[in-house]
C-alpha cells in the first residue's frame, strides 16, 4: 500500500475508504495521487476482508481531473497519451474490472478526469451543491477516462456532445435526473449516506454483486443472444457460491442471511 498521504485510506466494516485529499488542488490529480489510488484499488482488487470501496475528496471539492500545474506547455509539449496510458486508464480498467461495488459520493465540484471517474463508478451519489464539468474544451483537450465512452451510453450522444462541446456546469439534480448518476444527496447528509449504502453493500452476496456488475457491463457491447448466454453462466457460478447457499437458506428459515462473500 502506498504511504502517501494524497490518499487517506481506511477499511471499516468491509469498506475501503478511499479519499482524495489534495484539498487545496481541488483533489486534482499528480502522479503522486494516481499511484496512492491505483495502490488503493489494487488492494480492492487483492484482499478479501474488501467486500466495498467507497471513494470521495477531501474538502469543497472532488475533483478538478489533472493537476493542470505539471503541465505547463511553457515548458516543453507533454505527451498526454503517455499519461492517460500510464495513470488514468489504468485507474479506469481497476475500477470497472472490481468484482466489487464501488461507491463514488461526490462532495463537490468534480471537473475533467475528475466527473468522468465519478461516473465511472457503480454508484454514484452527489451533494445537492456539487457540479460535474467536462472542463477538457476549456483547454483544447477529449474528455478522457472513459468520458467519451460513459457519456453517450448514459445519457445520449445530444447531451453528451453538448456537455463535452461547451464544458457548461451540470448541477447535480439534472445529472441525477438524466441517469449520470444515481442520487443527490443533502450536503450535510452525503458522507452518512454514502457510508451506510457502503456498509450495506458490504454486507452482501459480493461474489454475486460482482458478477452483477460484471454482466450489466457487458451488456454496453453485447448481443441480446450473447447476454443471455453470459447470464446463464454466471448465474450458473453464483448459484455455487456459499452465499447463495445462505441467502435461499435464510430465506427457508426465515432469518436474515450472514454473507460472507464467497
Ligand atoms: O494532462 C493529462 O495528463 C491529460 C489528462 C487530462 C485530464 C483532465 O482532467 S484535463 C482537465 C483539467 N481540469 C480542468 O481544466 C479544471 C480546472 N479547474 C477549474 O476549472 C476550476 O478550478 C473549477 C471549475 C474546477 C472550480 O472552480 P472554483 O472557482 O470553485 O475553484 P478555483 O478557485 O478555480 O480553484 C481552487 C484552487 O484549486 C485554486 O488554487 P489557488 O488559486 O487557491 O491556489 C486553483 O488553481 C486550484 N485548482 C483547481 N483546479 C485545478 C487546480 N490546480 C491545479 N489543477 C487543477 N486542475
Amino acid at each position: 500500500m502506498s504511504e502517501s498521504d494524497t490518499i487517506l485510506s481506511a477499511l471499516a466494516d468491509g469498506v475501503l475508504s478511499l479519499t482524495l485529499n489534495r484539498p487545496d488542488k481541488l483533489n486534482s490529480f499528480n502522479e503522486e495521487m494516481h499511484l496512492a489510488l491505483r495502490a488503493g484499488f489494487e488492494r480492492a482488487h487483492q484482499d478479501g476482508d474488501v467486500r466495498a470501496v467507497l471513494l470521495t475528496g477531501a474538502g469543497r471539492g472532488f475533483s478538478a481531473g489533472q493537476d493542470l500545474g505539471d503541465r505547463d506547455p511553457r515548458k516543453g509539449t507533454p505527451d498526454l497519451g503517455h499519461t492517460i496510458e500510464t495513470f488514468y486508464n489504468p485507474l479506469l480498467r481497476l475500477i470497472r474490472s472490481l468484482e466489487k461495488p464501488v461507491i463514488c459520493a461526490v462532495n463537490g465540484v468534480a471537473a475533467g478526469a475528475g466527473a468522468n471517474i465519478a461516473f465511472a463508478c457503480d454508484i454514484t451519489l452527489a451533494a445537492r451543491s456539487a457540479r460535474f464539468i467536462q472542463a477538457f474544451a476549456k483547454i483544447g483537450l477529449v474528455p478522457d477516462s472513459g468520458g467519451t465512452w460513459n457519456l453517450p451510453r448514459l445519457i445520449g450522444e445530444a447531451r453528451a456532445k453538448a456537455l463535452a462541446l461547451t464544458a457548461e456546469p451540470l448541477d447535480a439534480e439534472t445529472a441525477a435526473s438524466w441517469g449520470l448518476i444515481w442520487r443527490v444527496v443533502d450536503d450535510d447528509k452525503l458522507m452518512d449516506e454514502a457510508k451506510a449504502l457502503a456498509i450495506r453493500l458490504a454486507a452482501g452476496p459480493t461474489k454475486g454483486l460482482g458478477l452483477t456488475k460484471r454482466a450489466i457491463q457487458a451488456a454496453a457491447t453485447n448481443s441480446l443472444d450473447d447476454q443471455l448466454d453470459l447470464e446463464r453462466d454466471l448465474q450458473r457460478e453464483a448459484g455455487r457460491s456459499a452465499d447463495y447457499a445462505e441467502g435461499v437458506t435464510a430465506f427457508l428459515e426465515k432469518r436474515k442471511p450472514e454473507f460472507k462473500g464467497r
